[in-house]
């Protein structure tokens, strides 16, 4: 039984080294491109030939094995006059994509079972697997769709414009989705540089553990993270849902961080069980709705205006840090357990703090003086100046 599997090792070894980046299909139908991956871990790049037509080379991976394209080792494929939509199906493999430097009509990649890397937009200026072409922003007039599926899978968007909707679906095991603007400039006033989604962008990081960063990201209309399962850890800064932003994390330890965020509706941020941090800073938005779950959380407001906030901690010891922050009408909820609800230099219309059971205390700053118009504390038992 032993030599029976050793020599099929065997036989696969030899079948692996000879074809180990393997052969990737490419063809045009009428408009559109339609790119096919093998099982084995392809390397390509589908970009503009910078006349008006489409490209997608091959070429060697890590173990500077070539990736054929269309039988032909780190071969190329050329199609004149391309402005229509690229589908593309990786399959199983490592698989390194890249998709930059096109104006296109959709956009639908799938990265398959592996741990694939996908680049789409700009790239960082020293990565030379894609070989030495410039790669630009990419433009979608229509959806932009991205699918991970099983395996840890690191997904880059830099400089990317989708006139219609984007779903970035990660799939199962521990990804990394990251959203960058252009090396020019990291802001939302960059608007060559900024991710920019008409419609609703939404992140699906699957289970696993998962990182989504995005940074200099607007969106016309909503946001939404929904994570299906394991530890999320989110780094949102500097983003503009002209809509509502919704945030979804999974019912493990958790971590949220937002600098200068903004949401014209509703900011809505769901964390479920585990012990999760959640800290906003210089954000705005038109609603707050937080439920920090279960578990012994952590939250904290800094310099963020809203005119209503509705806060939950859920059961467990849980900590709530509000400072310079501007809230109209405030309502926040300890839940059982001992909870800590600390406001500094905040200047609030009403706050309405809740603790529940549990040895509960407001805390406040002589130094650190609020202005609160109408302040009602229920069952908190302790009132402490730090
Ligand atoms: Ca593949
Ligand atoms: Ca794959
Ligand atoms: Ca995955």
């Amino acid at each position: 039984m032993r030599t029976h599997i050793a020599r099929r090792l065997f036989v696969e070894g030899l079948e692996n080294r000879r074809l180990l980046a393997g052969d990737v299909t490419v063809s045009r139908s009428g408009a559109d491109l339609f790119v096919t991956g093998d099982g084995l871990s392809n390397t390509i790049s589908i970009e503009s030939d910078g006349n008006g037509g489409v490209r997608v080379n091959g070429f060697s991976d890590a173990l500077a094995q070539p990736t054929s394209i269309n039988g032909t080792p780190n071969g190329s494929f050329e199609s004149a006059n391309f402005s229509g939509s690229v589908f593309v199906v990786m399959n199983g493999g490592d698989d390194e994509v890249r998709l930059t430097r096109l104006q296109v009509q959709a956009a639908s990649i799938n990265l398959g079972e592996g741990n694939d890397d996908l680049v789409v937009g700009l790239q960082a200026a020293n990565e030379t697997r894609f070989g030495d072409s410039v790669p630009v922003r990419l433009s979608v007039a229509q959806n932009l769709n991205i699918f991970g599926g099983g395996g840890d899978d690191d997904i880059r968007l830099q400089s990317v414009y989708v006139a219609g909707s984007s779903v970035i679906d990660s799939g199962a095991d521990n990804d990394s989705i990251t959203l960058l603007p252009g090396v020019s400039g990291p802001t939302l006033a960059d608007t060559a540089g900024r991710i920019n989604v008409n419609g609703t962008l939404t992140i699906v990081p699957g289970n696993g553990a998962d990182q989504v960063t995005a940074q200099a990201v607007i969106t016309g209309n909503n946001l939404v993270i929904d994570d299906a399962g394991g530890p999320l850890q989110a780094n949102l800064t500097s983003f503009f849902a002209k809509g509502s932003a919704f945030i979804y994390a999974s019912p493990q330890n958790d971590q949220i961080i937002i600098k200068d965020g903004r949401a014209a509706a509703l900011m809505q941020i769901i964390t479920e069980g585990g012990d999760d941090h959640v800290a906003l800073h210089d954000t705005y938005a038109g609603n707050l709705n937080i439920n920090m779950g279960d578990g012994n959380d952590r939250l904290s407001l800094s310099n963020t205006r809203t005119p209503r906030a509705d806060i939950q901690l859920g059961i467990g010891t849980d900590r709530m840090a509000l400072r310079q922050v501007n809230i109209d009408t405030l309502f926040a909820f300890g839940n059982s357990g001992v909870d800590a609800f600390d406001v500094r230099s905040s200047v609030i219309g009403q706050a309405n703090l809740f603790g529940d059971s549990g040895y509960d205390t407001f805390q406040t700053d002589p130094l650190a003086p609020n202005s609160i118009g109408d302040l009602n504390l229920y069952s908190i038992e302790r009132q402490q100046q730090v």
